[in-house]
């Protein structure tokens, strides 16, 4: 089906065909799918647009990148369909940064598919076709990793994930950077740096603010950073967003007399009659 470019949602109707061709090739499961129409609610929400809190998460996200002893980006099939070429300008941002292949629904089939489309994007080496460790505690196929990869990171980040294995690699001791646009997910509230936002939007702020970083230099260590803030503003932005709309008279309706009313602050005084 064609979509005209003159349709008011062409950018999101783009994505869902998109991700509809990569589910029928088999990169992105029909729960990616569902799991796309839960991150496209909570943007519509956030007014789709990165928010200033998120633009400050983004910038530190960068710099506990830089800073990490070896830090390791996560890919699951939907980040895969959706954004590998900004997982390949992250990786050329962030020297020694691992890109992973780690999936829910792993098949090796899937694997394969995740790897070609981030060599297909620029992404040199890809980690996570051949599994060498387990993350204990963790009853899913995304608790097997690459030794030289998640396994020996101090620092991961991980888009579109579930907040079990955000708990399973913070008892590893490693510091978790999650990209979700839903501040309530479990993973959203485990991680050590959420990042609210788009996955695409997020991860081309990280690497722009990465590529600001001279040459060689570095951040000394991970800066702190105040998760609970960052998640009060996301859901406060979230809160002004609808309560803004709720408050918006829909176009072209006539306002009731009880409206206009409560507006004037009239609302529940008796008429007196003429
Ligand atoms: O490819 P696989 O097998 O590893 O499976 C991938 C999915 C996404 C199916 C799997 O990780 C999953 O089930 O994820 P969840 O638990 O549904 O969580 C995905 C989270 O990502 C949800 O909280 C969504 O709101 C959020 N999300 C969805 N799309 C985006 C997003 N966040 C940022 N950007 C998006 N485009």
């Amino acid at each position: 089906m064609r979509i005209s470019p003159r349709h008011p949602r062409y950018a999101s109707l783009t994505v869902r065909a998109h991700l509809a061709d990569a589910g029928r090739a088999g990169l992105v499961v029909p729960e990616g799918l569902i799991a796309h129409g839960r991150g496209e609610a909570f943007d519509y929400f956030l007014g789709e647009r990165t928010t200033p809190g998120a633009r400050k998460a983004e910038r530190v996200a960068a710099e506990w990148l830089l800073a990490a002893r070896h830090a390791v980006v996560s890919v699951n099939g939907n980040v895969a369909a959706l954004a590998s070429r900004e997982v390949a300008r992250l990786a050329r941002a962030v020297p020694g940064l691992d890109v992973e292949v780690n999936l829910f629904h792993r098949t090796g089939r899937r694997v394969r598919l995740v790897a070609e489309a981030l060599r297909a994007a620029g992404v040199g080496r890809v980690l996570g076709l051949r599994p060498s460790a387990t993350i204990p505690r963790l009853p899913s196929d995304r608790a097997k990793v690459d030794r030289d990869g998640i396994f020996d990171a101090d620092v991961c980040l991980i888009p579109l994930e579930d907040g079990d294995r955000t708990e399973a690699l913070q008892a590893l001791g490693k510091r978790v950077i999650s990209v979700d646009l839903n501040p309530l997910s479990r993973t959203s509230q485990a991680a050590d740096l959420p990042v609210v936002d788009e996955v695409r939007r997020a991860l081309t702020a990280i690497a722009r603010e990465a590529e600001r970083w001279p040459g060689a230099s570095r951040p000394p260590r991970l800066r702190a950073f105040d998760r609970r803030s960052a998640l009060a503003e996301a859901l406060a932005t979230i809160g002004e967003n609808l309560t803004r709309s709720a408050r918006r008279r829909p176009r072209g309706r006539p306002r009731t007399r009880a409206a206009r009313r409560r507006s004037r602050g009239t609302a529940g005084r008796t008429r007196r009659t003429p």
